[in-house]
């Protein structure tokens, strides 16, 4: 339905890649309307002429850049800008070169001028979006580009995820005007632009989007391809599957077909292979007459040759029954908020290793394209969950919610269809599916997903009761979220196991389906101890741990299917109730281990060590 592709920007023979990371103007328009920047069309001329601008790094929250509190809470509109030159090269429209303004990704809803000309804009954080810049650029060779990049992080009842904006009217306790942003979900709304920005070039006619699926049979591999070129209709496809070192395995040519691959070298998870994560390359090349030139696109595409597929019981990948022993993970970190840090990705698989996990959830939200692709690289499996967090009002889920939720998952999938390490998409987590109108709305965004990737599993992450749950129907997979003697039975570690034994087989007598624990666990401060164990101290959270892994063991090798720790590391939320965030990490916010860590990497190398 999206019908383009957003295929991630890669260099190649025919295609320049411009990252615009570094430093950016910023402006926050603290106007109370916050519309000065529009009523004053800041994009018009460049914004340090419309006032004080500030320095602000990109990609990155802004929120706790400065020591500004009111921008750290900040609602409205802000601004970014940057001003760049572009190659001669680039600006030549006689060299049928296309220019494309490309955005990892912004939180929530953006707004993209080049040269004072609005050339996109896009609403929702967590995924790209881009637009073909030439016509604007190649106009005025010799000038610099201006992009004007304006974002506001407000959340209604039909955002993705929702919020409520709330006006406190009462004088004699808030001043004139005041207001708040309300949210249902257990993170902080970090905003700014949160992905790398870049500009990259293709010819005019280009390799829109590629799509692969594979399976094998025996000894054969199969990769089905599908091409999209757009820009022209004059042109051939000339296909090849490499592997790394370059040794092509199979070849073909057009838009669509199918790449035979004997002794395929399959993708396997983290732990089950000597050699997990086992990547081919697929290279298209595309040539094509425009005006008496032959243009050529070049694009390389990582895959991985694996199969998906569950059971009643079983997730089965390549036909081998598969647990999640993995972790729930957040994109969060010191002062840069939910924005993309090399170093902070690199750590984090480390631990991920190190503690032995072979998958992770992306609650709640899709991380960025950088890191999936090491997730595809090093066997992470994931389950790929969208921003439906903090659904808990009847207001989120009307039609145009839905309309939305269901673009999102066409933009999700259009961005993650390609990666093997993606073995399950997750449409929510937590959403209020008791309510009536949650069984309409989840059975169309399923049955959407579903028809967009017939490939995959799909399902959403409940915390309802099984007998209320109007959504699980139509899920493949049961996901449970539960926390015994933490918000419940508070204190009381003895109730766990008897609690979590009853939650098991209620669902499972319910639905006949696989279940995950797709959250448990509990807060500790780093550094807290106290024996007997009380909670908040690192003994009680070790002590929930246990209690969770020994109800695990009992229907582990009959239908449940994977634990996921919540969570892999502290991370921040809104003030309220909890201590400068969430503790529940078996991380601390600065990647250090608690002692919980230490109890997760002994059971899950014990565990690898079993089923290997
Ligand atoms: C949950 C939510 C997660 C929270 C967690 C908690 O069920 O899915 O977003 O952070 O519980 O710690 O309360």
């Amino acid at each position: 339905a999206l019908g383009r592709g957003i295929l991630y920007p890669r260099e190649s023979a025919s295609r320049e890649l411009k990252e615009l990371t570094g430093i950016w103007s910023f402006r926050a328009d603290f106007s109370a309307q916050r519309d000065k920047g529009f009523v004053q069309r800041w994009h018009q001329r460049p914004l340090r002429q419309s006032g004080p601008v500030i320095d602000m790094p990109v990609p990155a929250s802004f929120n706790e850049i400065t020591q500004d509190p009111n921008l750290r809470k900040y609602i409205g509109w802000v601004w970014y800008e940057k001003e760049v030159l572009l190659p001669r090269s680039w600006l030549l429209n006689a060299l049928n070169t296309r220019v494309v303004l490309r955005v990892g990704s912004a939180h929530y809803y953006t707004i993209v001028w080049v040269n004072g000309v609005q050339v996109t804009q896009h609403e929702g954080g967590h995924l790209p979006f881009e637009a073909d810049i030439s016509k604007i650029v190649q106009g005025s060779p010799g000038t610099p580009c201006r992009i004007t990049i304006a974002l506001n992080n407000t959340l209604t009842p039909q955002t993705l995820p929702p919020g409520t904006i709330q006006f406190m009217r009462d004088e004699s306790k808030y001043p004139r005007g005041y207001f708040v942003q309300n949210t249902k979900f257990d993170f902080f709304n970090y905003a700014g632009i949160h992905q790398p920005v870049v500009l990259y070039t293709t010819p005019s006619v280009y390799i829109d989007d590629i799509t692969v699926t594979t399976s094998w049979a025996g000894n054969i591999g199969v990769v089905r391809y599908q091409v999209l070129v757009t820009g022209g209709t004059h042109y051939s496809l000339l296909l090849n599957l490499h592997e790394k070192e370059g040794k092509v395995v199979a070849t073909g040519d057009g838009p669509i077909g199918e790449l035979k691959v004997v002794d395929p070298k399959l993708w396997w998870p983290y732990l089950m292979d000597e050699n997990p994560g086992y990547l081919y390359y697929l290279e298209v090349k595309l040539s094509a007459q425009v005006g008496g030139n032959l243009l050529e696109d070049v694009y390389t595409l990582p895959v991985g040759i694996r199969t998906v597929h569950v059971t009643s019981r079983q997730f089965l990948i390549n036909g081998q029954p598969f647990y999640f022993q993995g972790v729930n993970k957040h994109e969060d970190a010191d002062i840069r908020g939910k924005g993309l840090d090399w170093s902070l990705i690199v750590k984090d698989f480390n631990l991920l290793q190190w503690v032995g996990a072979n998958s992770f959830r992306t609650s709640h939200y899709p991380y960025a394209e950088e890191l999936m692709d090491l997730c595809d690289a090093y066997g992470i499996v994931v389950i790929d969950e969208c921003p439906g967090v903090g659904m808990r009002d009847p207001e989120n889920f009307g039609n145009k919610s839905l309309a939305h939720h269901l673009l999102v998952m066409e933009e999700l999938i259009r961005r993650d269809k390609n990666r093997p390490s993606v073995v399950m998409w997750s449409v929510a987590n937590e959403p209020a599916s008791e309510l009536t109108a949650a069984a309409y709305y989840f059975k169309t965004v399923i049955a959407h997903t579903k028809a967009i990737d017939p490939t995959r599993p799909v399902t959403f992450v409940s915390n309802a009761n099984y007998t209320r749950d109007r959504a699980a129907p139509y899920v493949d997979v049961i996901c449970v979220n539960s926390y015994f003697s933490w918000y419940h039975d508070s204190g009381h570690l003895e109730v766990i196991q008897l609690q979590l034994n009853t939650q098991f087989e209620n669902w499972y007598e319910t639905y006949k389906k696989p279940i995950i624990q797709s959250e448990y666990g509990a807060d500790a401060i780093a550094g807290l101890h106290n024996d007997p164990p009380l909670m908040f101290s690192e003994e009680y959270q070790t002590a929930v741990l246990k209690e969770y892994h020994s109800a695990f063991d009992k229907k582990r090798k009959e239908y449940v299917i994977g634990e996921l720790i919540w969570n892999f590391a502290d991370f921040m939320t809104d003030q309220g109730s909890r201590v400068l965030g969430n503790k529940k990490g078996i991380f601390t916010r600065q990647r250090q281990p608690k002692a919980a860590a230490f109890v997760l990497r002994d059971r899950y190398w014990k565990l690898a060590n079993e089923s290997s």
